[in-house]
């Protein structure tokens, strides 16, 4: 059977108890390793002042794990620099926002070089290489150069822009070229997996077949391939926190009384809208006074990469607001907003999602939004509450049945809370189960082993791969790629042709194309605490 290698920018290891990146993602992943037996390869999180030049993995159960550190310099330039000052906000539409400097993408092109170096000599003939995130984008060309034939395929996390706006950056041609070294590349939505094909063809000259695109001799199929969470695991833990209060939920909740609770949980990250949300919750209890003292939004953001100058800025720009509106609005028994900067455990999460009459997750931009399907997960059936969604979040183009809005509007949001805490029960629980039901069959299992059966075979026929997002399609029905809300999107976001659409049926056998129970996590004893991952 063939091995699974995945490397992503950080990589976990679970004797080392780290406080981070122990959410769903990670899980699944190791999960789907230990399928496998499996390599997983990346940076250690740590930085030190000579870094190795060959790394000795280290065993755990059936999977091993080959971290590396970087040095000082490394770090500055290839995560803090070019990662995250250039392709995360040009990747959120934010050109304002975006750094280029050259120095930055000199070390981001070196780390990848050094890890395709460091990764060469542990690697297998039939192993199957899986890639992660913004951060590896030319690692596959780099491992090609060295004459590496395996297959190998990425996945991209966070929106990819059209072309128009990726263009901006300087070496883009460069860089979107090394793209075609993946035999598939996933994307989280079918207007990120089209604006990758369009920028191939407009800044490389690629030819589109349909999902494939042809550039030299390579061809590579890019689709979408929307990320879930663990749901039943979730919905497990939210049921039980209300049997067992956590000691975070009674102090964090215990002061609201029987007011009604509108809950945001986001890293503090400004892709994230969590300064326009504060604004839009100040702008709805101005238009709706009725609600003043009855209704509170606890706003969870643990701040991340701090040493980036935007997110300082962010963290201040956030107290600042959460101030302003507190001491304008509040009352001597009532305080509007809290904002708490913590990471809380999954099962503490939970119990707040639970908690929550509304859902507020409103990005300016986002690749799919995980916290969206945790909330609708942690919702009490028989009395759930209300998503408010960004329509600029993947997650929208599969959780229609959401409150859908216009995150830069804040009077639509201001109205989507009040519609939301008014909305009667009959039509909560109608959402609900509509977007239950989405979520319990692409989840986090479905994902891995969609994924895995798509690059298994991908190259093997060109028509491998089922179609994306329609998690029981009816067998040869030719649906599209992914339950686009199309009604409450924007004109401009919707995706210019739908090639690919192709017939249902599982990755021919190559290994990996197993049934998704295969794939599902083990049972834990203990919930592994959830912050959000070091991106
Ligand atoms: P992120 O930008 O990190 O992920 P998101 O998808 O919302 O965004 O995932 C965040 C995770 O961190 C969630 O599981 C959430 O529960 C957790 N988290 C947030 N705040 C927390 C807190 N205070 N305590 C504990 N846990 C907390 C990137 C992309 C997304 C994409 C994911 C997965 O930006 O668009 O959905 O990857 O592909």
């Amino acid at each position: 059977m063939m091995r699974l290698v995945v490397v992503s920018n950080r990589v976990t290891m679970p004797e080392r108890g780290e406080k981070v990146a122990a959410g769903g993602l990670a899980v699944a992943l190791r999960s789907a390793l230990e399928q496998h037996g499996g390599l997983w390869f990346g940076w250690s999180g740590a930085t030190s002042a000579e870094p190795s030049s060959r790394v000795e993995p280290v065993r755990l159960g059936k999977v091993s794990y080959a971290v590396v550190d970087l040095s000082e310099a490394e770090r500055q330039s290839y995560y803090l620099g070019f990662s995250n000052r250039a392709l995360w906000p040009l990747m959120h539409y934010r050109l304002g926002l975006t750094e280029f400097n050259r120095s930055d993408y000199a070390g981001y092109l070196a780390v990848n070089r050094r890890f395709a170096r460091l990764l060469l000599p542990l690697l297998k003939p039939d192993d199957v290489i899986w890639i992660h995130d913004y951060h590896l984008i030319p690692l596959a060309a780099e491992l090609r150069r060295r004459g590496v034939t395996n297959r190998i395929g990425y996945f991209h996390h966070i929106p990819w822009p059209s072309a128009e706006v990726f263009g901006a950056l300087p070496f883009s041609a460069t860089l979107i070229s090394t793209m075609t070294a993946y035999d598939l590349v996933g994307m989280q939505t079918q207007v990120d997996a089209d604006n990758l094909i369009g920028g191939l063809v407009a800044l490389r000259g690629a030819r589109r077949e349909g999902d494939r695109v042809r550039a030299g001799p390579r061809s590579t199929v890019v689709q979408a391939f929307p990320i879930g969470i663990d749901v039943e695991a979730f919905r497990k833990l939210a049921a039980a926190s209300v049997r067992a209060v956590t000691q975070p939920i009674r102090a964090t909740t215990g002061p609201l009384g029987g007011r009604k609770l509108v809950i945001g949980v986001d890293r503090l990250d400004y892709s994230k809208g969590i300064v326009q949300r504060l604004e839009a919750f100040g702008q709805f209890l101005r238009s709706h006074p009725e609600h003043r003292g009855n209704v509170g939004l606890l706003q969870i953001a643990p701040p991340s990469r701090s040493d980036v100058p935007e997110y300082a800025e962010l963290d201040r720009q956030s107290d600042e607001v959460a101030g302003r509106l507190n001491a304008a609005l509040g009352e001597f028994d009532w305080t509007p907003i809290r904002v708490v900067k913590k990471a809380y455990s999954r099962s503490a999460l939970a119990g707040f999602y639970r908690r929550a009459q509304v859902g507020l997750v409103t990005p300016m931009r986002d690749g799919m939004n995980l916290v969206a399907k945790e909330y609708v997960a942690a919702q009490n059936p028989e009395d759930p509450g209300v998503l408010v969604l960004s329509r600029f979040a993947g997650a929208a183009h599969q959780l229609g049945e959401a409150l859908i809005v216009n995150p830069y509007d804040t009077h639509e949001v201001a109205e989507a809370i009040r519609t939301a805490l008014a909305m009667p029960k009959s039509e909560r629980v109608r959402r609900f189960e509509r977007l239950y039901a989405t979520i319990a069959s692409s989840d986090i299992g479905w994902w891995t082993s969609r994924y895995l059966a798509a690059l298994s075979g991908a190259g093997a026929a060109e028509s491998a791969v089922p179609p994306p997002g329609t998690p029981k399609p009816a067998s040869g029905a030719r649906k599209p790629a992914v339950r686009q809300s199309v009604r409450s999107r924007p004109a401009a976001e919707k995706p210019a042709a739908k090639g690919g659409a192709k017939p249902a049926g599982a990755a021919s056998g190559a290994g990996f194309g197993k049934k998704r129970s295969d794939f599902r996590q083990p049972a834990r004893a203990k919930p592994l605490p959830n912050a959000p991952s070091p991106r």
